[in-house]
Parts: structure tokens; C-alpha cells; sequence
């Protein structure tokens, strides 16, 4: 036996703009892997992730290996890559784009339906005015209003206590062999 513990893999997906690179670099201790480019399409922002983000961190004693996804569909077969061995899941969408829940639903189903993980919604840009409150979106997606989180994706404390309650939910799930 050795007291060697595995990092912990974990996912953050989400559409576009939802706020996933940012979400990994506000947490990462290392420095982020990125593999931003250009949009080639008119996304309403210049730059997009087209391969992943990764940024790893220490919650709890824990290793936690991040790996943000590319949100746009022509990209999906990076979600799969991506997800293997995951071992829980962070879907975010933006609060204030309520036009994307319906893709977010999609994502979150594209990988809850081939890896059976532990998942949290997180509803980011809570520090903006006008956006969709985390129980709102809770009853949108047909979720207890424990797995919907507001955050705001630039601040550290958020973004750790929603990878809490991740892991925590991660513990009371039962083993997925
Ligand atoms: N105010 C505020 N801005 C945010 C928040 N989350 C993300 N942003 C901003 O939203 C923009 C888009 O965020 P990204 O992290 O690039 O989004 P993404 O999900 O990685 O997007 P793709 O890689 O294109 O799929 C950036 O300008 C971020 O600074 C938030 O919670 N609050
Ligand atoms: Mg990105």
C-alpha cells in the first residue's frame, strides 16, 4: 500500500463564453495550460478555446486536475477526449444568456449520458446586473437547487467553493466501477 493518492480529474464544460477558461485560471496554482485561438466564426468574442484548458490545484488535501473544454459544437469530439476518467463534472453557463441554457442542457447531457459522473451547474457573471438566479436555473434544468451554484468566475473564493461542493457530492456518490 502506498499513501499515494491519484489526482482527481475533473471537467469544466459549458457553451461559449460561459465562462470555463476563466474558471480555470482563477483556480489553477500552476500555470495554465491554454490553447486559446481566434474565433473563425462570429461568436461575440475575439478569442476561443479550440483544444482545452488545464490548470491543476490542491482543495482539501486533494490534487485536482482541471480540464476546461472548447464550447463550440464543431468541437465536441473534444468532449469525449476530454472526459475520459473524469470523475466529476462542472457545467457553467452564463446567467445573463438565457438563449444558451438550451445547449448547456445539451452538453450536460452529451457527457452525463456516456460518463455517468458526479455534476454541478455553475450560473456565472452573478456580479452582473440582470442575470438568472441559481434557483431559477435550477427549476430550468430539472435540477435540486443544491446542484445549481451562482459564481462569479473571477473570484477565487467562489470558484473554490464550488469545487467543494463538488468533491462533496463526489464522496456521497456511490463507487462508479
Ligand atoms: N463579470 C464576469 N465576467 C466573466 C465571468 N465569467 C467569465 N467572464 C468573462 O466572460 C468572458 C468569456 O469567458 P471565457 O472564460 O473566455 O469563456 P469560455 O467558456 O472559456 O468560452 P469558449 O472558450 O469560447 O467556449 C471573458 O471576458 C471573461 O472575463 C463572471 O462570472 N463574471
Ligand atoms: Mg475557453
Amino acid at each position: 500500500m502506498t499513501d499515494f493518492q491519484a489526482p482527481l480529474k475533473l471537467v469544466v464544460s459549458g457553451p461559449v463564453g460561459a465562462g470555463k477558461t476563466t474558471f480555470v485560471q482563477t483556480l489553477s496554482e500552476t500555470p495554465v495550460v491554454a490553447t486559446e485561438a481566434e474565433a473563425s466564426e462570429d461568436i461575440g468574442k475575439r478569442h476561443t478555446t479550440v483544444a482545452f484548458d488545464f490548470g491543476t490545484l490542491r482543495l482539501d488535501g486533494q490534487e485536482l486536475h482541471l480540464y476546461g473544454t472548447p464550447g463550440q459544437d464543431r468541437f465536441s469530439f473534444m468532449w469525449e477526449v476530454l472526459c475520459e476518467g473524469a470523475l466529476g463534472l462542472v457545467l457553467l453557463v452564463a446567467g445573463d444568456r438565457p438563449q444558451d441554457f438550451a445547449h448547456a442542457r445539451n452538453i450536460l447531457d452529451f457527457i452525463t449520458s456516456r460518463i455517468p459522473v458526479p455534476f454541478l451547474v455553475g450560473v456565472t457573471r452573478q456580479d452582473l446586473p440582470r442575470v438568472w438566479a441559481p434557483d431559477d436555473v435550477a427549476l430550468y434544468f430539472g435540477l435540486p437547487e443544491r446542484q445549481v451554484v451562482g459564481l462569479n468566475a473571477t473570484d477565487p473564493d467562489h470558484a473554490r467553493l464550488l469545487l467543494a461542493s463538488l468533491l462533496e457530492l463526489q464522496l456521497a456518490a456511490p463507487a462508479l466501477s
